[in-house]
């Protein structure tokens, strides 16, 4: 369905903050769902009916994980009701305790999959360009109660997998992934879910491929797979046999069946991405104090992330800017503001994380993520651009 816009934006006085109608009738979203082919989708709904197997481990599910381990070249995927409980499960399967070190700057979940867990999250600083975890940073939060690393591939771009692969195994700690924004992503030309011992994916209804909810972990260790096969269902092995501790972490048959439909038409979603990445880039360009976040051509990214900085020579703030584009019925987001250091539960437990996480802080200070998404038109990114070039150049009073 087509936003219907409403005017040009092209001085100050277009603008919504200033009592002109909003750009846009409807809310511009940054999480749109992207739906695939509803045929498809709606031909496996009409199968699992048939089958009349909704969840434990049905046949959607099945192929589901087979599809997503050939498409990522891996040899296990743990298909899962969510990214956060597959990150809860994955933590528990390597054992992890005591504490762990994960950027602050992250979507919350992977700091409460620890500590819902109660495993201390401690927050290393992050690299200001990439967002990434710094390995110097991690290095330096490394204690004798330190058990494993959580690197993020945010905005799907790879976290410093080789670094902190060393670090890890110079001080004998496990190391995984929250790949939760990477699905498509590679590392050096390989494909992000086959790094550290294991990654977690979210299918999360706002995410570039989707299950509606959903996640997975992907691994190439066989014990860690068997463990968390039988995590997600209680512990059974068979009927009336529990053999290990665990909890319902299935994955349902129509969230499955979404997956399928989805990942036939993940090629055209990243294509739509790609191209409306090169529009707010060529849209964006000389508005001054901001700069859109870019993708390493040499390597594959869903670009589902539309990520500006701005910066001190703008002439409005950060904040500003989030308030008129929501005036403008543009609800662009502050992901991952103010970093979860900052969120109560961990503020209250380390009131000063901040003084160690310089960079978090000023990145967190700068960023806004803007719409994207397949159903996206150049005229909606124009739009977008307008009104950022309008507020940061038409200053008159
Ligand atoms: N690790 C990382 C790094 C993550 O980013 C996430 C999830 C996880 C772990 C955990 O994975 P999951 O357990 O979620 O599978 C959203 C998502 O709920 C969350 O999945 C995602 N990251 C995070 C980045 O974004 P919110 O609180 O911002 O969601 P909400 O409700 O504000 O929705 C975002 C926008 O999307 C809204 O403007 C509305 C729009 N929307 C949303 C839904 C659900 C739609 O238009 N349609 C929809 O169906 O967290």
């Amino acid at each position: 369905m087509l936003n219907k816009l409403t005017k040009a934006i092209r001085s100050k006085s277009d603008l919504a903050i200033h009592d002109a109608p909003p750009a846009f009738a409807e809310p511009l979203h940054v999480g749109r769902p992207n739906i695939g082919n509803r045929d498809a989708f709606l031909r496996r709904m009409e199968q699992v009916l048939d089958n009349q197997w909704l969840t434990n481990n049905g046949p959607m599910v099945q192929e589901f994980e087979q599809r997503i381990a050939e498409h990522l070249g891996v040899k296990h995927c743990v298909a899962m009701c969510n990214g956060t409980i597959a990150l809860e499960i994955a933590i528990r399967a390597l054992g992890l305790s005591g504490e762990v070190i994960v950027p602050s700057w992250t979507f919350v979940a992977t700091a409460h999959a620890l500590y819902w867990q109660d495993i201390m999250p401690v927050f290393a600083d992050i690299d200001p360009v990439t967002h990434n975890l710094d390995p110097a940073a991690v290095r330096r939060m490394i204690t004798p109660r330190t058990s494993g690393i959580i690197g993020v591939h945010l905005w799907g771009r790879a976290a410093p997998v080789e670094e902190l692969r060393a670090i890890a195994d110079e001080h004998g700690l496990r190391l995984m992934f929250d790949a939760a924004h990477a699905f498509g992503s590679t590392y050096q030309g390989q494909s992000i879910g086959r790094f550290g011992e294991c990654e977690v994916l979210s299918f999360h209804a706002t995410k570039a491929f989707n299950t509606m909810e959903g996640g997975a972990v992907v691994t190439n260790n066989d014990e860690l797979a068997e463990a968390m096969r039988l995590m997600r269902n209680f512990g059974f092995k068979g009927y009336d046999n529990v053999i290990h501790p665990g909890t319902n972490g299935k994955m349902i048959e129509a969230c499955a069946a979404m997956g399928l439909a989805n990942l036939d038409g993940f090629s055209e979603v990243v294509a739509a991405n790609v191209r409306n990445h090169a529009a707010y880039r060529e849209a964006l360009a000389g508005i001054p104090g901001i700069s859109l976040l870019d993708y390493d051509p040499a390597e594959r990214n869903s670009h589902h992330y539309v990520v500006i900085e701005v910066d001190e020579s703008c002439p409005v703030t950060r904040d500003d800017i989030i308030v008129a584009l929501h005036a403008e019925n543009i609800l662009a987001r502050k992901y991952f503001w103010p970093g979860c250091h900052m969120m109560k539960p961990y503020r209250d437990l380390f009131p000063h994380a901040g003084l160690l996480l310089e960079h978090t802080r000023f990145v967190a200070e700068r960023v806004v993520v803007l719409p994207n998404g397949a159903a996206l038109t150049e005229e909606v990114i124009a739009t977008v651009a307008d009104t950022l070039r309008v507020l940061a150049t038409d200053i008159r009073p």
